[in-house]
C-alpha cells in the first residue's frame, strides 16, 4: 500500500501536553498499512498520496472507554419518575433501574440487540470515535450475558470501529438470586466469565461496587478468577457512596476505576501507585443531579491520568456524545481543555490497556484520527450540541 501524507493540518498529537493553538502545517502525519509511520515537519512527499487537510484540526480519534450501549428497552419513564423526585436508588430497589433493562435485554437475540444498539454506535462514530468499550451487565444470567457480548463483537463487524468488550455480570443481583449474592458471583459472574473467556468474548472484567450492588468482599472471588485467567480488571467505584472499591481494585492492578465522585485523596494515591486511570463520567453525574464532585485536584496532585467517557446507558447516562462529555468535564468537573482532550484520547486508551495501540498521533500506533472544522482544541470543548467533524479516519482510511 502506498503511504498517505496528511498535510496542512493543525496537528494535536496528544503525546504529553496539548498545544492550545496548533499551527497549520507545523506537523505532518505519514500513515501506511493502517498505522502512523512518521510525525514531523517537512516529511518527504515522493511516492505518497497527499491529503490536504485544509488547515483543519487533526486529533487522535476519540476513544469511548466506558459504555453500556448494548441493551434492550427504554427507561424514559424512570427519567419522569426522577423528575417527580423519586431517587435512583429507590427506583433500583423497587425493581427498576438495571433490573428493568435486564428484563428487556433477556428477551432479545444477538441480532435484535445489534439492531437496537447500532443507532447508538452510529451516534458515537458520527463524532469521530474509532474505539468503543462495550460492557455486558443487563443479562445477569450466563446465557444473556454471553448474548450481550456476542452482540458487542457483532457490532465490531457491522462498522469500521475497534470494540473492546468488558464482562460486567457483577452489575446487579437478579431476582432469582435475591439474598444470595455469593451464589450469584460463583454461578453466574465466575462461571459465565469462564465460558465467555473460552469463547473469546472478554477483554476485561468489571463490576459495580456499590450499596445497591456488590461489596469488595463479595467481588474478591471474581477478581481472583480474572487474575488467574490473565484478564485485566476495572471497577465502578465510589459513585454514590464510599465502599472502598477503588482501593480493592487497585490491589489487582486495575486498568481503571470509574465514576469516583466519592473517592478520597487516599484513593488517588492508591491509583497512582497501581497505574490505574480515573475514568470520570459527567453524563451520570449530570443525569442523577449529583452534587459531590470527583476529587479532580487530588488526581492531579497524585499524577493519576484522568479519562472521560459517555457511560452511555439506558438509565443514568443516556448520552451518546463524546463532545458533550468533554464539555461537561470542563463545565461540571472544572477540567482544563487539555485534560478533556487527553481524557477522550490518550488517557481513555490507557484505561483500556491500549496506550500502545491508539489514542495518540505517534509512530507505531493505529492511524485512528479525527479531522475537525475548528482551529483549536478549545473550540471542540466549548460548544454544546455542535458537531464539527469533517472526517473520521480509522486505521488510515477515511470512513466518515
Ligand atoms: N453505574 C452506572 O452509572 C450505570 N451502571 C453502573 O454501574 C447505571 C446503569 C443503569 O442504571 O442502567
Ligand atoms: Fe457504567
Amino acid at each position: 500500500m502506498p503511504a498517505t501524507l496528511w498535510t496542512n493540518a493543525r496537528v494535536v498529537t496528544a503525546d504529553g501536553s496539548i498545544d492550545r493553538a496548533p499551527q497549520p502545517g507545523a506537523l505532518e502525519v505519514l500513515t501506511q498499512d493502517r498505522r502512523i509511520v512518521a510525525v514531523g515537519p517537512g516529511l518527504a512527499r515522493a511516492g505518497h498520496t497527499i491529503v490536504d487537510c485544509g488547515g483543519r484540526l487533526l486529533t487522535p480519534a476519540p476513544v469511548d472507554c466506558h459504555t453500556h450501549i448494548v441493551f434492550g428497552g427504554d427507561r424514559a419513564v424512570e427519567f419522569e419518575m426522577r423528575l417527580d423526585g423519586v431517587p435512583y436508588t429507590q427506583i433500583a430497589a423497587e425493581g427498576g433501574g438495571i433490573k428493568a433493562s435486564m428484563r428487556a435485554t433477556r428477551a432479545m437475540s444477538v441480532d435484535a440487540l445489534v439492531a437496537a444498539s447500532l443507532p447508538r454506535l452510529d451516534h458515537l462514530l458520527a463524532e469521530g470515535t474509532c474505539t468503543v468499550e462495550i460492557k455486558s451487565g443487563y443479562g445477569l444470567s450466563v446465557a444473556a450475558e454471553l448474548t450481550m457480548l456476542r452482540a458487542a463483537r457483532a457490532l465490531a463487524q457491522a462498522r469500521r470501529v475497534r470494540v473492546c468488550t468488558t464482562w460486567l455480570a457483577a452489575h446487579a443481583l437478579p431476582p432469582e438470586y435475591e439474598g444470595r449474592p455469593d451464589a450469584y458471583i460463583a454461578e453466574v459472574a465466575i462461571a459465565g466469565l469462564q465460558a465467555a473467556h473460552a469463547e473469546g468474548l472478554v477483554d476485561a472484567v468489571d463490576s459495580f461496587c456499590e450499596g445497591i450492588a456488590f461489596t469488595p468482599a463479595q467481588l474478591a472471588p471474581l477478581y481472583d478468577r480474572a487474575k488467574a485467567l490473565g484478564l485485566p480488571v476495572k471497577i465502578h467505584s465510589e459513585q454514590l457512596s464510599h465502599l472502598g472499591g477503588t482501593a480493592f481494585a487497585c490491589a489487582y492492578g486495575a486498568l481503571s476505576a470509574d465514576h469516583l465522585e466519592h473517592a478520597t485523596a487516599a484513593d488517588a494515591q492508591a491509583m497512582a501507585a497501581s497505574g490505574t486511570v480515573a475514568v470520570l463520567l459527567p453524563g451520570a453525574f449530570y443525569a442523577l443531579r449529583e452534587t459531590v464532585l470527583p476529587p479532580v485536584a487530588a488526581f492531579r496532585a497524585a499524577g493519576v491520568p484522568m479519562a472521560l467517557a459517555t457511560d452511555c446507558n439506558p438509565g443514568t447516562s443516556p448520552l451518546t456524545s463524546i463532545l458533550l462529555t468533554m464539555n461537561m468535564g470542563a463545565t461540571l468537573f472544572r477540567m482544563t481543555v487539555a485534560e478533556c482532550l487527553l481524557g477522550i484520547t490518550a488517557h481513555a486508551a490507557r484505561a483500556l490497556g491500549l496506550q500502545d495501540v491508539t489514542g495518540r498521533i505517534a509512530p507505531g500506533l493505529a492511524a485512528d484520527m479525527a479531522l475537525w472544522d475548528v482551529e483549536t482544541p478549545a473550540q471542540l470543548v466549548a460548544r454544546i450540541g455542535f458537531n464539527p467533524l469533517h472526517a473520521r479516519i480509522y486505521q488510515g482510511e477515511l470512513v466518515a
